[in-house]
């Protein structure tokens, strides 16, 4: 094998250049939910077709990526089978994944395997390794980058009452320990960014309290995720206590709010709108 190049699934792939080359700040994530319950968008990409001309839209409107998932995450959602999710993602990836950079936004280590093989390069794991214990290796084993993202409880209970103490403190914890966990897993470090999980069991203050103090997050030497594209805090924190999404005018501010305070990949719906005003973000702070 020639050196700088490592074989993955038959195939010789170029060494990664570290997260934070191949996704320079700001580089937004594109969202594509392959599923008819995702709390965002009423399964308008459930279908294959209508996900695959997403993801090429997104990537035509400046996504530096473009996240594929099965499987809904939103507040109170039952999880999905292997084999349903991987009916719903493989012919998606089998259109983009490698035509264009794609993420594979799942917690199992089949649908992650089955994802890079088809060319994505990124595993966006929710349960930061927690859930299956073989995605570690698959991860280490084909190089791809990977995101750990913080949750407190589990999709169908985690906005029961979440509870914290310092709820960036506690964070910030969980993250460096998975960070080490995922090392001694022999992933490296230079290909993990870290998530706080935006609305994964927090209520409104402590989502704002996160991004108000996102520098100790960055501490931690990695760079950021932050996802409030579409919350429910937005609509809630704009007065519907029954809101269950956010607006875009919202989503727009808590990316460039976050990015100012030192964000790396911000994960939205709609990418033109934030593209744009990371554009004017970013030429005022470079
Ligand atoms: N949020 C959701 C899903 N995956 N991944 C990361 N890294 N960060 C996030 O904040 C995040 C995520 C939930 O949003 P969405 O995918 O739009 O909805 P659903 O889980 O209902 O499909």
């Amino acid at each position: 094998m020639r050196r700088g190049r490592l074989l993955y699934a038959g195939r010789l792939v170029t060494e990664r250049p570290r997260l934070e080359q191949r996704f320079p700040r700001p580089s937004v994530m594109g969202v594509v939910n392959v599923t008819p319950d995702s709390f965002s968008d009423g399964g308008v990409h459930y279908r294959t077709e209508a996900a695959v001309a997403a993801a090429w839209a997104m990537h035509a409107d400046g996504a530096a990526i473009v996240d594929v998932g099965g499987e809904s995450t939103r507040p109170g959602a039952e999880g999905v089978s292997l084999d349903e999710e991987l009916r719903r993602v493989v012919p998606v990836l089998e259109a983009v994944a490698g035509a264009l950079p794609v993420s594979i936004d799942t917690a199992k280590a089949e649908v992650a395997r089955r994802a890079l093989e088809l060319g994505a390069e990124f595993v966006n794991d929710v349960s930061a390794l927690r859930g299956d214990p073989t995605l570690a290796g698959v991860v280490a084993e084909s190089g791809a980058y990977i995101c750990l993202l913080h949750m407190q409880g589990e999709p169908r209970t985690m906005q029961v009452d979440p509870r914290y103490g310092d709820v960036v403190a506690e964070v910030k914890a969980f993250l460096e320990q998975r960070l080490a966990f995922a090392v001694a897993e022999g992933i490296r470090e230079e290909r993990v960014c870290l998530d706080p999980g935006i609305g994964f069991g927090k209520t409104v203050e402590h989502n704002l309290e996160l991004v108000r103090r996102l520098d100790e997050l960055a501490a931690l030497g990695r760079p950021i995720v932050i996802g409030f594209s579409r919350k429910r805090s937005l609509g809630r924190l704009l007065g519907d206590p029954e809101a269950t999404t956010g607006p875009l005018s919202a989503s727009i501010a808590a990316a460039v709010t976050a990015y100012e305070r030192g964000a790396t990949i911000l994960r939205v719906h709609d990418v033109k709108e934030h593209v744009e005003a990371l554009t004017f973000a970013r030429a005022v702070t470079a």
